[in-house]
């Protein structure tokens, strides 16, 4: 499956409401800052930044003020407001993937793979998802112990427990946009999981490649059978959701749910530069960068770590 020839876009979503920490949000203008677009272009890429969305929040407060009401309002008003953007973010995405350009969004924390990974459904019903993250995001509003819609994406996309149905969300009910099937998804690196999202990937039988399985086998491994799992012979578009917690805190510790013992700077590397061999890639997110939680300034080494992830997998290749 090829994209049209070097044609990206980009799409910002910033949105910080899928969990409890704000900065989140700006990981689209931290990561543009450290020059993505002109990375892209070196690599002959043709690019249209669509800027960040406009979430258009009503309430007349400020950025700050307004995520304090959210979290005054308890899960309710945020399943609104994370409903909300993921709608704008899926006709966007939907759009450009149905042009059969390679969609680009960067995050916000992850609960925006709601909208991006429904866009690339929608317009790519083929589409398989490799999903790298310390977490499985797989919760349902009946299993999650924290109430955060980021590590309950997946539930969304699959509709575990009738999901689809949560305030903010009913615009997912469209026979237009595939439910992704179990077997179409793979994770890679995960290392944190709930009792109920260990239930759900057991059941319904998803190949997780946890880091257990990175120690014992080594990545290239790993990702021969990631590749070989949810493409076999066949030619299908890929779509890449890569949480930047996946990656040791060593190497990315800006980010809102570390956790140790992660992938290491090559290792999370190689995996972009396999996707990239694949030829297959046609949409990714980068999520959950938030470079106020160091320094700040911001920190450098995820920003840096996040860019050059995007360039490996698009195909910037060391020699
Ligand atoms: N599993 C936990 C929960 O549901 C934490 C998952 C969210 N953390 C993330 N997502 N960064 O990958 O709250
Ligand atoms: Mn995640
Ligand atoms: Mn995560
Ligand atoms: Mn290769």
């Amino acid at each position: 499956y090829v994209v049209e020839p070097r044609k990206v876009t980009i799409v910002g979503a910033p949105l910080a409401d899928g969990q409890p920490l704000l900065g989140v949000d700006r990981g689209p203008t931290f990561i543009r800052k450290r020059g993505l677009v002109q990375r892209l272009e070196r690599d002959a890429w043709r690019v249209e930044d669509l800027g960040d969305l406009d979430f258009e929040r009503r309430s007349g407060l400020g950025r700050q003020e307004d995520f304090a009401a959210g979290a005054a309002h308890g899960s309710t008003k945020r399943a609104k407001m994370v409903g909300h953007a993921n709608r704008i973010l899926y006709e966007v995405t939907h759009e450009h993937a149905r042009q059969d350009k390679l969609v680009l969004t960067l995050g916000g924390d992850h609960s925006i793979g709601v909208g991006s990974v429904a866009g690339a459904l929608k317009g790519r019903p083929e589409t398989a998802i490799i999903w790298v993250d310390a977490h499985a995001d797989i919760n349902s509003r009946n299993t999650s112990e924290s109430g955060h819609l980021h590590g309950m994406v997946l539930s969304f996309l699959m509709n575990l427990d009738n999901s689809r149905n949560m305030k903010g969300f009913h615009w997912l009910n469209d026979e237009s946009i595939p439910v992704l099937l179990p077997t179409r998804l793979v994770y890679v690196g995960l290392r944190d999981l709930d009792k109920g999202e260990k239930a759900f990937i057991r059941s319904l039988g998803i190949k997780a490649y946890t880091m257990h399985e990175v120690d014992k086998f080594g990545i290239g491994k790993i990702m021969e059978m990631v590749l070989d799992h949810i493409l076999g012979r066949t030619d299908r578009p890929l779509h890449l959701s890569f949480d930047i917690d996946a990656v040791d805190p060593l190497y990315a510790p800006s980010t809102g749910t570390r956790v140790a013992g992660g992938l290491s700077y090559r290792e999370a590397y190689y995996i972009c530069e396999e996707v990239a061999h694949s030829g297959c890639l046609a949409s990714m997110d980068l999520v959950e960068v938030n470079p106020t939680l160091t320094t700040a300034g911001g920190d450098e080494r995820t920003v840096d770590m996040a860019v050059g992830l995007i360039s490996s997998a698009t195909g910037n290749s060391i020699l």
